[in-house]
């Protein structure tokens, strides 16, 4: 028997998931158009390993939206969560989830961005939605902006880009606090909001890139995001005024690095990825942009555009909580003779001792702990992790069930870590794994990339029935939950 302790008491076992991979109802009663609706499908056969239709120009754009061009857009369709939300949320509950993460869709809210009044049936929608969760006893965890931004605000401001769009998402997060401040306590502004400098800004941040000269490209992305930062500084004062006792998050895609040798070097090489990647909590958490990033834009020639009070925004209204998501972990060199790993998004240096999935993400159960470790280290404020999960290629039996050890040996593992890590003496909070239902996948815009306990009949084509059905894991979470993450 293991001496380790339990996982603590109130631990929130849950899911995570993101509007725009799940609802579909793209049109549905009054919500306007957003950049994830923009996202079209590009066959696999097209892209190579790269991802699907994260890059947009402003020609496609405008062909898109003139109808000139016909494509596929798997994530306009979801897995139909919008009408189905309450058969899911009742799986949900039967696994005995005590969180769930959704993201609102912003466009439903404020159609353009920039109205002036919210739409009520997208209030109302969400309200619902919220009740149906506490009905189950189910904590709603809400992403304000999670990889959409209203389209009308790419059109006016060049999205984030613009300053404006600080204010009008502050009216925004203002709207919702005060609608579901007695159904939601627990929020986060950005998914991701490191992502956005490593794809099309598009995604993270309704920027269309060409719209900008290219010599200025790589300090727009800074200047965009500068304007996230303050954004959520703000959002972070409103929420603890309109909501006593609500908490704010911040959410980082955490992609720890390792050396690959014990060269200095190398070392410092990582050392410094590290840092690209922990400079969004950094800022966040600690208020401040760090000196290391500061030198970095001096000797890139970035210089962003503040205001005077900027500073003391993000000074003033640090984020409550981290949350994180964490798939895999990354080696880093400056020797040229290192294996490669081709992998979407995430390929790079192969680490000799560990598993891909057939995305090529490096599977690091261990590396888990030690983000645990060195974030807790770092910030000593409760952690989340409000991603977790492995895609992969499910069989369905001619009986009907889906027999995916796999995705139940990479939960087990990383699960047994965090106990670990907790151990270590780390506060972490809660655990949402991604995608407990079928999704379309975020980086292949595919069905067939799956991460859920729950299968949906879809294929990559858009092609199904759509009913959904319990997979081994299924079972197997619910048992996890139930013993409190002793049964294993
Ligand atoms: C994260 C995103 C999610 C999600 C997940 C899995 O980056 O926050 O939206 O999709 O990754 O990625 P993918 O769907 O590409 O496998």
């Amino acid at each position: 028997m293991s001496n380790l302790k339990p996982f603590p008491k109130g631990f929130l076992w849950g899911g995570a998931t993101a509007a725009n991979q799940i609802e579909g109802g793209f049109d549905a009663d009054g919500k306007g158009l957003s950049s994830a609706d923009m996202v079209a499908y590009v066959p696999k056969a097209e892209r190579g390993a790269h991802s699907a239709s994260i890059e947009i120009s402003s020609q496609e754009l405008a062909d898109i939206l003139s109808g000139k061009k016909q494509a596929r857009f798997p994530k306009r369709e979801g897995i139909d969560f919008y009408h189905r939300y309450k058969e899911d949320i009742a799986l949900f509950a039967e696994m005995g989830f005590k969180m769930l993460r959704i993201s609102i869709h912003w466009a439903r809210i404020f159609p353009n961005g920039y109205d002036e009044q919210p739409n009520e049936a997208g209030l109302a929608y969400y309200e619902e939605m919220f009740k149906e969760m506490h009905k189950h006893g189910i904590e709603p965890m809400v992403t304000l902006c999670h990889y959409e931004t209203p389209l009308g605000l790419t059109e006016k401001y060049n999205g984030w880009l613009g300053r404006e769009v600080v204010g009008h998402f502050l009216r925004y997060a203002e709207t919702v606090f005060t609608r579901y401040k007695d159904l939601v306590k627990y929020w986060l502004t950005f998914n991701e909001i490191n992502m956005i400098t490593m794809h099309s800004p598009f995604t993270g941040g309704g920027v269309v890139i060409d719209r900008v000269p290219q010599a200025e490209q790589e300090n727009a992305k800074y200047q965009a995001l500068h304007h996230q930062f303050i954004a959520s500084s703000l959002a972070t004062k409103a929420l603890h005024e309109i909501i006593p006792g609500g908490q704010m998050g911040c959410m980082l895609a955490r992609l720890p690095h390792y050396a690959y040798t014990a060269d200095p070097q190398d070392q410092r090489l990582a050392q410094w990825l590290n840092q690209q990647n922990l400079y969004f909590t950094d800022v966040h958490a600690r208020g401040e942009y760090p000196k290391y990033m500061l030198r970095h834009w001096a000797e890139n020639n970035v210089k962003i555009q503040k205001e005077l009070s900027d500073d003391a925004i993000l000074k003033q209204y640090p984020v409550d909580f981290i949350s994180f998501s964490y798939y895999v972990s990354l080696t880093a060199t400056t020797h040229d003779n290192a294996e490669r790993v081709g992998g979407n998004l995430m390929g790079g240096v192969k680490n000799p001792y560990l598993q891909a999935s057939d995305w090529g993400w490096q599977i690091d159960p261990i590396g888990l702990r030690i983000t645990l470790n060195d974030m807790y280290d770092r910030y000593q404020i409760p952690l989340f992790i409000v991603e977790n999960g492995l895609g992969a290629y499910d069989n369905v039996e001619a009986d009907g069930n889906i027999h995916d050890d796999y995705r139940i040996a990479y939960h087990r593992a990383h699960i047994q870590q965090m106990q670990e890590a907790i151990n270590d003496g780390v506060d972490l909070r809660g655990y949402l794994s991604w995608g407990p239902i079928d999704l379309v996948s975020m980086s292949t815009s595919e069905m067939s990339k799956r991460y859920g306990f729950i299968y949906v009949d879809i294929d990559d084509d858009g092609n199904g029935t759509k009913a959904r059905s319990r997979k081994d894991s299924f079972f197997w979470y619910k048992k996890v939950i139930a013993s409190n993450g002793a049964d294993l």
